[in-house]
């Protein structure tokens, strides 16, 4: 049906009034994107029934990737580029009049995911398939994927977001496949020939129904499977319990995703639903493992299962479940399995997020599971003594449960052989600082994995111009080896080339002033720069330090009235935990500095601010080809990687950014001369932190640039918001400023300047441009998942 234009027109249409019970003239854009997408999912199907014949046969290993997040974004453009038809099908599409731009706004965003972690994910899953390994999801069917973002007179207003309101074309449910899930209950143990045997009863079971979505290769015939989970209700439901109160108890397992990528919540759905992904997983992976396997003796040779952050770290006490109490076999022989079996990741150093639950919370809900991690972290502590005699510090520093919590990063670290950082730096503070016993005891353990995103979507897709651009000056080699875009280097200061370059940038500048035109009424001007940051709003972000910055501007210009900056758009996109109010003060800054700036005469025609509501992947598509200035300002040593610096890179931005996460990596890569570092390295943050001697009100009172933003804050200057700053600057004084923002600012505004006076040097700019595309294929993903196939999946 893809074979040629003919062919899929006419299978097109046929579907279509065959699915939609409508004539072609009577259809709307759902139904043809509906149909679109089960016309691409036929196709795979071929291909997807042979990759999981060929996983049958069992002579490659198995990867299962679990993830409490996985950020798809759309999928239908994605596929049609894997598949290699993007452009047969555009075209037959405008033959019928049909824009697949329009269809491809038919589907909805799959917002499974807070962030980095998620989209990382979702970027994994892409490589494993393009490089043809057998690599899965699993992951969980969250009813309402993380909220959607309105703003109303300047305050973010959550709303619940509704990615299933007219189905998932991609997935296929498969109750057959369900798995019981049981929480609460009491363990019994009797002795059977010598060999305590355990049994968990008067259980609260809940089923975990499989959703398959085929997971689409590039230019491969693979497909895999991300399996996504949904709770139901069980068959046999709990007797003493109302069954309407049941119901609701367990669909709301998988209602919501967590909306907060940094606190551990410590709330007792949040664990439910966790436990719910591993018991769930490991029952489907193990269930495919025996249809070929006698046991499970040597499942380590056949399986590798990775965690994605400590969220799934129940795998480990659960497959020694399994091993021991399904299987029958002994602790020693059960643990050599898991540890060889279980690979983990840490996403993040930030104490806020590293997970520990109470005991009281964790015993009573799952007490087959608490007692195994009791067992491994017993075991465990003994063999610290040996190592450590009488080091009780150490070992109290390092157990499994302290506290009355167990602490799931170091149940991570136990019960995995691999661990790994997602950025030379990060891994460098795991192993020196935050886990330093832990790199100690197991130094070998400990491995980097810098992160990387798919290059298929980030750059083919979404830049369809600059991939052609590309094309036509060192071939498309690339595509498949993005070390190979390393060539670029040699065209950097090429007219023609650059002439070619200046005008997507432009022409992608114009299509945002657009979308910016009519979603927030603002006209911006396509010649200025495009400054953007989209992230997710936290204080170590410092998006208040970029909004500082452009206050400053404002206040010079009104004070000078020969300062006349070149203009500049100040772009951004950020949602705000729904709990965290200082994230959510920030949000409102941004607001009235943009109706301050924007409107001033002034300013107006030298400084706009924007800020683009609800965004998410597919808003990410369209602001990042047309960014000129990518800033990356988290307080050094805060930000594990940052994945959004590649995509811009990718793109052709200059970073503007700190010595922090994946910026050290993109420096070195693209040379000092081709991106704008300013600010504390990591190191000299860690010594305040440790030592202290950092003063924020010296900047207060010391800086008058300072002094004037911060007053400005809480004096009125912004018309009807009242009280609404003194949480910012209670952080920057009271608080005494933990992310460093005052200390950093003189260098962020002198490192401003800079790219705003090297963004009017045209050639150099461009030159600098270029080095960014050349050098950022270290970043695909495909780099990535070949480094953690090759020496964690021993693929
Ligand atoms: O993971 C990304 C990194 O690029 C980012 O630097 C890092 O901040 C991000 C609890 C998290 N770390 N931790 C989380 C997510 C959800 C949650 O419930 C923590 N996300 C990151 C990819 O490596």
């Amino acid at each position: 049906m893809f074979q040629n234009k003919r062919a899929f027109k006419a299978a097109f249409l046929q579907r279509l009034e065959q699915s939609s019970g409508l004539s072609f003239e009577h259809s709307t854009k759902q139904h043809q994107y509906q149909t679109l997408g089960m016309m691409v999912r036929e196709y795979v199907s071929t291909n997807w029934i042979a990759s999981n014949e060929d996983s049958r046969k069992g002579d490659h290993k198995e990867v299962y990737y679990l993830s409490i997040e996985f950020l798809l974004g759309r999928l239908l453009v994605s596929s049609l580029v894997n598949l290699g038809v993007k452009d047969l099908v555009d075209d037959g599409l405008s033959d019928l009049g049909i824009s697949l731009s329009d269809l491809e706004e038919a589907e909805a965003d799959a917002g499974l995911g807070n962030g980095g972690l998620g989209r990382l994910a979702a970027c994994f899953l892409d490589s494993m398939a393009s490089l043809s390994m057998a690599g899965h999801g699993h992951g969980i069917r969250y009813k309402h994927g993380l909220f959607e973002q309105k703003i109303v007179n300047g305050y973010q207003v959550e709303l619940p977001e509704q990615w299933l309101r007219n189905g998932n074309v991609w997935e296929v449910r498969k109750p057959d496949l369900a798995v019981e899930v049981p929480y609460w209950g009491e363990v019994n143990w009797t002795e059977k020939n010598g060999q305590m045997v355990f049994t968990h009863e008067k259980t609260e079971t809940v089923l975990a129904v499989p959703f398959d979505m085929p997971v689409i290769g590039f230019d491969t015939d693979r497909v895999n499977t991300l399996r996504l989970w949904g709770a139901e209700p069980a068959k046999h439901f709990p007797p003493h319990k109302d069954f309407m109160q049941y119901k609701r108890d367990t669909e709301q397992i998988s209602e919501f995703l967590y909306p907060d990528d940094m606190s551990d919540d410590g709330k007792i759905l949040r664990l439910k639903q966790q436990y719910f992904l591993v018991r769930s997983s490991l029952a489907s992976i193990l269930r495919d493992y025996k249809e070929d396997h006698a046991d499970l003796t040597e499942l380590h040779e056949h399986v590798a299962i990775h965690i994605n952050d400590t969220h799934p770290a129940l795998a480990i006490p659960e497959l020694m479940r399994i091993l021991m109490d399904d299987e029958g076999m002994g602790w020693e022989e059960a643990w050599s399995i898991v540890t060889q079996t279980i690979s983990y990741t840490n996403h993040t150093i930030l104490s806020e997020a590293l997970e520990k639950w109470s005991i009281d919370l964790f015993k009573p809900l799952f007490p087959r599971i608490y007692l195994i991690i009791e067992e491994i972290n017993r075991r465990f502590c003994e063999e610290l003594w040996e190592a450590y005699p009488g080091d009780w510090d150490r070992i109290e520093s390092m157990a499994v449960i302290a506290h009355g919590f167990v602490k799931m990063a170091h149940l991570s670290i136990v019960g995995s052989h691999s661990i790994n950082g997602v950025a030379r730096l990060h891994t460098e503070i795991l192993k020196m600082r935050e886990m330093k016993n832990f790199h100690e005891f197991y130094p070998n353990r400990f491995n980097n994995k810098t992160n990387g995103i798919t290059h298929r979507r980030w750059l083919l897709q979404a830049n369809p111009e600059l991939t052609n651009a590309i094309n036509n000056v060192i071939g498309t080699d690339w595509i498949k080896d993005t070390s190979k875009l390393n060539d670029l280097v040699k065209h950097a200061d090429d007219a023609s080339f650059q002439y070619e370059i200046d005008q997507i940038k432009h022409d992608k500048k114009r299509v945002l002033a657009d979308i910016i035109k009519e979603k927030n009424g603002i006209s911006v001007n396509p010649d200025s720069i495009f400054d953007v940051q989209i992230k997710r709003l936290h204080a170590y972000k410092r998006q208040l330090l970029n909004i500082m910055h452009v206050m400053h501007l404002y206040n010079r210009m009104k004070e000078d009235s020969s300062f006349k900056p070149y203009p500049q758009t100040f772009i951004f996109g950020a949602k705000a935990a729904p709990g965290y109010h200082y994230a959510k003060k920030v949000i409102k800054l941004i607001h009235s500095v943009a109706n301050l700036v924007n409107y001033d005469p002034v300013s107006k025609d030298h400084l706009t601010v924007v800020f683009l509501e609800n965004y998410r992947v597919s808003l990410a598509e369209k602001i990042i080809p047309a960014t000129n200035v990518s800033e990356q300002i988290s307080t050094a040593s805060k930000e594990a990687s940052g994945t959004g610096n590649m995509k811009f890179m990718m793109n052709g931005a200059l970073t503007l950014g700190t010595l922090d996460g994946a910026n050290v990596e993109i420096e070195e890569l693209t040379g000092p001369e081709h991106i704008f570092i300013f600010g504390q390295s990591a190191q000299e943050i860690m010594k305040y932190e440790k030592h202290g001697g950092y003063h924020s009100y010296d900047y207060y009172h010391g800086d008058p640039r300072i002094k004037k933003i911060i007053d400005q804050f809480t004096s009125g200057f912004f018309p009807d918001t009242f009280y609404d700053f003194e949480m910012i600057s209670d952080s920057l004084l009271m608080e005494n400023d933990q992310y460093f923002l005052l200390k950093d600012f003189d260098a962020y505004v002198r490192a401003q300047e800079k790219t705003s006076e090297a963004y009017q040097d045209r050639k150099r700019w461009l030159t600098s441009s270029i080095h960014n595309i050349a050098r950022s294929g270290f970043f695909s993903s495909d780099r990535t998942i070949q480094q953690y196939a090759d020496e964690i999946w021993n693929l």
